[in-house]
């Protein structure tokens, strides 16, 4: 028999609980691709936390899951919130929906509805078993905490980050070409974490000549590493002994269809040549084929300005050193811009004091 639904757990309690789901499910930020990151806090009848989940990796317990089996029996007549919408579909692992009617959940609380066409219904499975549903709570932290997810569900390519770290005037190296080191050791650190919560980190092969860059996580426990990916159109940029080339990571190199390579060992990728370099779209519809929804996009200016100048940019975060350089490389090489009315405008989401510098985050209007 369906459980008469509770209201015990006060507005405030259930706010609380939310916020933590959110940050339990950041906690799955780099290893739930191709799966969204999910986070639910249980609460029993008085507005006590019984249990709490999140989703870990794709094919793993949804967060769901996790959270009822940490609250038992407390779960009964209590209220779960979740960060998205419970899931009604049975696919590597059962419908939550389900789950929480068994466990005899009397409230659902979640903050963004499913996109998802094969998972969704959820809400409405849970209603029909005389359970109490409410949406929306904390509703843009939640989509704000998902935005990867979200977007590559909408738009069926990964959600491109472009990050750089630069001078206040914008510069990344000095006229003579050095750039060690620009931003602090704490924003070297900041990009670690950046890298670990990306399923692909990608170059230009000005980046690995210049660089030679590792580019795997490190200084993170338990860090999933990204595919690191290196556009590499003439196949000339990376040589056998390349830092790139360890076993730290996988290691995707992406070159022209006609471009002839002796590279052994490595995963190498042919895509079609556009008017500058490779097929952007055609790179980012083959990392979404392989599961990868966020991607890193770490240099460097001439590649960041064939993806800006392709539509491929959703979000920028830029580390920017107290430093005057004046003369020397700017972060953006041309990016199809020349006019003042033609420039992007971007919102800024954030600004974070990181050790000495400033990390600003703003994102592009979806088109
Ligand atoms: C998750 N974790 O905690 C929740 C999800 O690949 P499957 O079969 O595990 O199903 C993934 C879909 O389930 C996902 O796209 C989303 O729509 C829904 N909810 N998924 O991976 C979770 N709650
Ligand atoms: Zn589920």
């Amino acid at each position: 028999d369906p459980v008469a639904p509770t209201a015990a757990a006060a507005p405030d309690q259930l706010r609380d609980a939310m916020r933590h789901a959110v940050a339990l499910a950041a906690r799955g930020l780099g290893s739930t691709s191709p799966n969204p990151v999910v986070g639910c806090v249980i609460l029993d009848a008085h507005g006590t936390v019984v249990g709490e989940g999140f989703h870990e990796r794709a094919g793993g317990p949804h967060a769901e899951v996790h959270a009822l089996n940490a609250a038992g029996d407390k779960a009964r007549g209590g209220t779960a919130l979740v960060t998205l919408e419970p899931c009604n579909h049975t696919g590597r692992t059962g419908p939550c929906a389900r789950a929480l009617i068994k466990a005899g959940i009397a409230r659902v609380v979640y903050a963004v509805s499913d996109p998802n066409p094969t998972a969704t219904g959820g809400a409405q499975t849970l209603r029909n078993a005389g359970i109490d549903v409410e949406a929306g709570l904390l509703e843009d932290e939640a989509r704000a905490g998902n935005i990867a997810w979200l977007t590559a569900v909408k738009t069926g390519r990964p959600y491109v980050t472009w990050k750089y770290a630069a001078t206040l005037d914008g510069r990344i190296a000095a006229a003579d070409g050095t750039s060690r080191w620009i931003s602090s050791a704490e924003s070297r650190a900041d990009v670690h974490r950046l890298r670990a919560e990306s399923d692909a980190v990608v170059v230009g092969s000005g980046t690995m000549r210049a660089d030679d860059p590792h580019l795997a996580v490190r200084g993170i426990d338990g860090a999933v590493q990204p595919l690191r990916v290196v556009i590499d159109t003439e196949a000339a940029a990376v040589r056998p002994g390349a830092r790139i080339l360890d076993d730290a990571a996988p290691t995707l190199i992406a070159v022209a269809e006609d471009a002839t390579t002796d590279l052994r060992h490595a995963d190498v990728l042919r895509l079609p040549r556009a008017a500058r370099g490779l097929d952007i779209q055609a790179l980012l519809d083959a990392l979404y084929a392989r599961g990868v929804r966020s991607v890193l996009l770490e240099g460097g200016p001439t590649l960041a300005g064939a993806f800006v100048a392709a539509g491929a940019v959703d979000r920028v975060i830029g580390y920017l050193a107290p430093v005057l350089l004046g003369a020397g490389q700017a972060a953006l090489a041309d990016a199809g811009i020349s006019t003042i009315t033609d420039a992007l405008r971007l919102d800024v989401t954030e600004t974070v004091r990181i050790g000495p510098d400033l990390r600003i985050t703003a994102a592009l209007s979806p088109k």
